[in-house]
């Protein structure tokens, strides 16, 4: 594509192309949108946060996508919610009123070199999860990002065994990836929303994931997540579950968000997107717009009520 108008939205891109995407869309819109190189993944690709802002010093609300690579849908997603903030920042009201109060920060590619690795010619690579980095003693690549934070690092719900698809990696932020957003988020310092986007299940959970005592915050998380997934069906009557990851999902340790909850960051949650396990990460080209449709309608529930209650 030649410009962010003439980009396929309906169709999954290469890794290349979405770098590309995220720089026409810095360049057509330089009043509103910058990009921040955060780090570096393993391999040495960059880590670019799309900053969405119009005044300085502003508190932040934080999206990533696709920090499972094989999550496809998410980065499909995000690409498309770039978008969306671009063309509708003046004509909606919601969203106006958001970006004169506070800062919107999207990491599309939370995880570019599993990403580039489940683009490979090797259709078995397409089910790639975890980081690229070669273990040292093993010959299986890589650590689940999902599990390498410093949230109950290494506990039950994360595996020890460097060829497990939950490994937890030899120690918290031991990845480049994961490093990268403490980084931020620790150097902003003033975020109040932090949305970590996955695939599949159809679920908007909150913490914990690591331990069953509920969050501080459990009875307003529950209610805006009622909220937010209700607005998301009202679109294509795509039902979620949600709740704790805990008690929704399963346990799981050394989560996103039940770190960036125990910073401080109160809207704390992790989508899985489409579907229930039909096609699962495979999902549909053709259901790549209607997901970003309907979850963008959920996210603004979020942030939305994230500016409204400023804390
Ligand atoms: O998103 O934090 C969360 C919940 C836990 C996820 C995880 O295991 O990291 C859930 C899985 C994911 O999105 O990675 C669910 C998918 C379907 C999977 O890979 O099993
Ligand atoms: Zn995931």
């Amino acid at each position: 594509a030649r410009s962010t108008d003439s980009f396929d939205y309906a169709n999954y891109h290469t890794i290349s192309e979405i770098y590309n995407f995220q720089d026409m869309l810095v360049r057509e819109n330089p009043n509103l949108v910058s990009k921040i190189v955060i780090g570096q993944s393993y391999e040495g690709r960059p880590l670019s946060v799309l900053k969405f802002s119009t005044g300085a010093n502003r508190p932040g609300l934080w999206i990533d996508t696709g920090i499972h690579s094989r999550e496809w849908v998410t980065q499909a997603s995000g690409t498309w919610f770039a978008k969306k903030i671009v063309t509708t920042h003046r004509s909606d009201r919601t969203l106006k009123c958001i970006l004169n109060k506070m800062d919107i920060f999207l990491l599309i590619m939370a995880n570019p070199d599993g990403f580039a690795y489940t683009q490979t010619s090797q259709p078995k690579y397409r089910m790639w999860r975890k980081t690229r980095k070669p273990n040292p003693g093993s010959s299986c690549v890589g650590v689940d990002p999902n599990r390498n934070w410093d949230a109950g690092f290494g506990g039950p719900g994360a595996s020890n065994d460097p060829c497990s698809q939950i490994y937890h990696g030899p120690r918290a932020n031991s990845e480049s990836e994961v490093k990268s957003i403490v980084d931020f988020v620790r150097s902003h310092g003033n975020l109040k929303s932090f949305v970590s986007i996955h695939s599949y299940s159809q679920m908007l959970l909150y913490p914990y994931g690591y331990i069953r005592t509920p969050a501080n915050d459990q009875a307003e998380l529950h209610s805006l997540a009622k909220k937010a997934i209700t607005a998301l069906a009202s679109l294509y009557g795509t039902r979620y579950r949600y709740g704790s990851i805990i008690n929704t999902i399963y346990q799981a340790s050394g989560g996103t968000i039940d770190w960036t909850y125990n910073q401080g960051i109160k809207y704390s949650y992790t989508f899985e997107l489409r579907d229930t396990g039909d096609y699962g990460f495979l999902l549909p080209a053709n259901q790549i717009i209607p997901t970003a449709e309907e979850t963008w309608l959920a996210l603004m529930v979020i942030m939305k009520h994230a500016y409204k209650n400023a804390y």
